[in-house]
């Protein structure tokens, strides 16, 4: 569309933002009572993560939460968005709760809200207990879904007074892609994709399961969940491509964000399921549950670094065990896809990131555009950002390719606005630096530079603005005006 009288600002009452994750940033991984979760288990694997970090200490945000609220205040955040660990709450996954876990919440949550700082709580973002592991194989049997919303719902009731956005769960399709088909997750399984559809069955279930018990506790809360959302182009104008296209959106995309936002999943994609026989089982009433849940979700959050482009993957043609880039040695990782219907090969009209991600702001417009005339739901942009090299030198970093990058999203995401979609929020990934999964410390995202290395003892985890962190202070400040 062309817009001739773009609105100056922002909605005023947009949410501007930052996000974490509990893992991520908290350390204090063996404190006040906390269990261990898959990830503690998993990052000790020899090769799984780059030079071997871990989350143990982080970026130790468990013991400087109030100085990294102070840094959100001075900034003039709107929102900042964080995830619980489960096994803060209930060290074994169910069963007693753990109220040192619950007080540091509480901590956070007053001190946002004391600040000015909307809170916004992922459920979920990966840490499932271990002991539900054990116990019978976490997210691969239903009896996930009961511990799920149990967890859930004591969130709901602890902090849901105080706490009005959340989101349950973090990136379904990519926890599940990494655990069962890459490896490169807990449970650490390749190929196997008939639990990987029964996995995500399940979670889809203790999704909308959860999105019910909250609606029914504060009818005024809202809720959805973050998918992360990698728009497709098609490769060519070959009718092949086209069809990879719509095999990749179906397969990669719609059949996750259809079930939220319509309680079902598309067609197509099930039919290819059932013909590999790789379908998931329903339970009776499952399908009333899903689309019960439908009805009551409030927005899509959508956590947006990139698109990609589909191609037709002959038969014979490229599978999902790919190699990755987790060094930031450009150009190491590999092209994935199903073999039969679509692969992923680089956009060769976008920049990539050091990590080979494509750099792409009108992709975060494209994505809006696509889920406003697909649901007609508002949207929460649950992250988006670039990892980075950032370098301190003498006190300072500058970071003028995350400003630029920041930017050129902004501007897209005000168009989307302007074209009428509902965008209530913008996190950031992230506020603070933090640990990368996958790729350890040196991949960078914060606004807040973390004096740390990839050696737990090195670095002072001095906390230094970077600055983006004026820019974005400013660009609030100004409402987006200025962009
Ligand atoms: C998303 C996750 C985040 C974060 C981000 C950046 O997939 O929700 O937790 O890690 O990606 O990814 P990475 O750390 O791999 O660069």
């Amino acid at each position: 569309m062309y817009i001739t009288k773009p609105n100056k600002e922002f909605p005023s009452d947009f949410l501007w933002g930052s996000a974490s994750a509990a893992y991520q940033v908290e350390g204090a991984w063996d404190e006040d009572g906390k269990g261990r979760s898959v990830w503690d288990e998993f990052v000790r694997i020899p090769g799984k993560t780059f030079k071997a970090t871990t989350g143990d200490k982080a970026v130790d945000h468990y013991h400087r939460m109030e100085e990294d609220v102070r840094l959100m205040k001075e900034m003039g955040l709107k929102t900042y968005r964080f995830s619980i660990a489960w096994t803060r709450i209930f060290p074994d996954g169910n069963g007693e709760v753990n109220e040192e876990g619950v007080a540091f919440y509480n901590r956070l949550i007053d001190e946002l809200i004391n600040n000015d700082i909307t809170p916004m709580i992922t459920v979920y973002h990966w840490d499932l207990p271990q002991a539900l592991e054990n116990e019978y194989g976490g997210w691969e049997s239903r009896h996930i879904v009961d511990d799920f919303v149990h967890y859930a719902k004591t969130l709901f009731e602890r902090f849901g007074d105080r706490v009005k956005h959340w989101i349950v769960l973090n990136e379904q399709n990519v926890f599940t892609a990494h655990g069962w088909l890459m490896a490169t997750h807990p449970p650490g399984k390749v190929n196997d994709r008939k639990t990987f559809y029964q996995v995500n069955h399940h979670a889809f279930m203790a999704h909308a399961k959860s999105v019910i018990a909250l609606k029914s506790l504060w009818s005024d809360a809202m809720v959805g969940s973050s998918f992360a959302f990698g728009p497709s182009y098609a490769k060519s104008d070959k009718p092949e491509d086209a069809m990879a296209k719509m095999d990749y959106d179906d397969l990669q995309s719609y059949y996750w964000m259809d079930v939220y936002g319509y309680g079902r999943y598309p067609r197509a994609a099930l039919a290819q399921l059932r013909s590999e026989g790789v379908a998931p089982v329903f339970e009776e009433g499952d399908e009333e549950i899903l689309k019960e849940a439908a009805q009551l979700v409030d927005f899509m959050g959508v956590n947006y670094y990139q698109t990609c482009v589909a191609e037709y993957n002959p038969i014979d043609g490229v599978g999902m065990t790919n190699t990755m880039n987790t060094t930031g040695k450009k150009g190491t990782s590999t092209v994935q896809g199903v073999p039969g219907l679509y692969k992923n090969p680089q956009n060769e009209h976008l920049p990539t990131t050091d990590w080979d991600w494509t750099i792409d702001p009108e992709g975060l417009r494209f994505a809006c555009r696509d889920i406003t005339s697909r649901y007609d739901l508002p949207i929460v942009i649950s992250e988006n950002g670039l990892g980075a090299f950032d370098k301190l030198e003498e006190g300072k970093v500058h970071d003028p390719y995350r400003i630029d990058y920041l930017k050129r999203h902004l501007i897209e995401l005000k168009k989307a606005i302007d074209e009428g979609c509902r965008v209530l929020a913008y996190c950031t990934w992230s506020f603070t630096d933090l640990l990368s999964w996958l790729n350890g410390y040196q991949k960078r995202y914060g606004f807040v530079y973390v004096d740390r290395e990839e050696d737990e003892n090195e670095g002072t985890l001095n906390r230094i603005p970077k600055d983006s962190y004026y820019w974005y202070k400013y660009t609030i400040e100004t409402n987006g005006a200025e962009l």
